[in-house]
């Protein structure tokens, strides 16, 4: 199976973030990509390659300009602004009830309070090249999505950062850019067919489920723990199906705590037949491990054999697949159940 990785993640280095009122480590930290990267390598099964470059129109037509040109500029202005620091993250945030009656005012001027104008969270932290991790992660996902579309069959993105808790005016929850939401995005309008993007990550994809929610060519599926007691907490319960022409083509499945293997399966088999019923000519994977029954941030009750159980049930469908990293923290593990994730689905 081809894998798409750039060293360029590296860049995207943060050290720690207000996590439940602590001043923690960051869960999200250069070690999960390098860890998948050396268990892949040590498997013949897996042939690397490095993405190409795709410029910004891809992610123009997703994400609003005034984020992208934000996080090109914003650490640097900060550093000028209220510097030096390593890490950054807003302390003031914007939010519309702040203003009611009063209309809208747009970004702030400062750049301190631009933070908090396009960043929903505190444990998201730009770093110094965060932006350009963040861009080479878009183009990981777009180069997969292009082997795929070549017929080269199933293919992977080592992306990092993940995207799919970014909407299309706001970061936060570990992402930048919507490396999901840009691939389905970039196949739906190049090639006028319908694309699924699968979400199996441990959270809900609230930045996907927003950028698609009244189309009717892209169709977001999502099993994840309930946000009655999950991350991102305001998004993702069922009876969020779509608006507009995107009516029912939006489907959250929630999942109770400490959910094992066999009632995971299950409930993806059930999301799958959605997947078939919908008729897409691609399905993107946003691939969490964050799933696993030692996650140190989740709670349900996968294993690694579950994992390989989850990418056949995907493979059964017949369909040209990419599979995008998403979250996963349990770093000692993340290598291998990626991998067992990706022999399941054909490795
Ligand atoms: C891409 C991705 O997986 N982003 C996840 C962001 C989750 N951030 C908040 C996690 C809240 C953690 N609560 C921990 C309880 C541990 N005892
Ligand atoms: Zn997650």
């Amino acid at each position: 199976m081809q894998v798409v990785y750039s060293p360029a993640h590296l860049r995207h280095d943060p050290k720690f973030a207000i996590e439940q009122s602590r001043l923690l480590p960051t869960f999200e930290h250069v070690g999960r990509a390098e860890a998948i990267r050396e268990t892949l390598q040590t498997d013949a099964r897996f042939r690397f390659s490095a993405p190409s470059e795709w410029g910004l129109a891809p992610i123009e037509a997703v994400h609003d300009a005034g984020l992208i040109r934000f996080l090109a500029r914003a650490w640097e202005d900060y550093q000028v602004a209220a510097g030096p620091t390593a890490d950054v993250m807003p302390d003031v945030f914007y939010r519309p009830a702040l203003r009611r009656g009063m209309g809208e005012r747009g970004e702030p001027e400062a750049v301190q309070a631009q933070f908090g104008y396009w960043c929903f969270e505190t444990t998201t932290p730009l770093t110094k090249g965060t932006y350009e991790a963040a861009i080479t992660a878009v183009d990981t996902a777009l180069t997969a999505t292009q082997y795929v579309l070549d017929g080269k069959g199933t293919t992977y993105g080592l992306c990092r950062p993940p995207g799919h808790h970014s909407t299309s005016g706001m970061y936060g929850g570990y992402c930048f850019f919507n490396n999901a939401a840009v691939a389905a995005h970039h196949v739906a309008s190049t090639t006028g067919t319908k694309v699924t993007v699968l979400d199996v990550d441990y959270h809900h994809g609230n930045g996907t489920q927003e950028i698609f929610y009244d189309r009717d060519d892209v169709q977001y599926v999502s099993l994840h723990g309930d946000p009655a007691r999950a991350y991102p907490w305001n998004v993702g319960f069922a009876d969020e199906t779509g608006t507009g022409r995107g009516a029912g083509a939006n489907i959250n499945i929630p999942l109770a705590a400490r959910t094992e293997d066999d009632a995971y399966i299950d409930a993806l088999h059930s999301a799958l037949e959605k997947i078939q019923a919908f008729g897409p000519s691609m399905v993107i994977v946003s691939l969490g491990l964050d799933t696993f029954f030692t996650d140190p941030i989740s709670d349900l009750a996968i294993t690694a054999d579950g994992f390989e159980r989850q990418g056949a049930a995907v493979a059964e469908l017949g369909l040209p697949t990419v599979v995008l990293q998403e979250g996963g923290y349990d770093v000692a593990a993340l290598g291998d159940n990626v991998r067992r994730w990706l022999i399941g689905a054909g490795a």
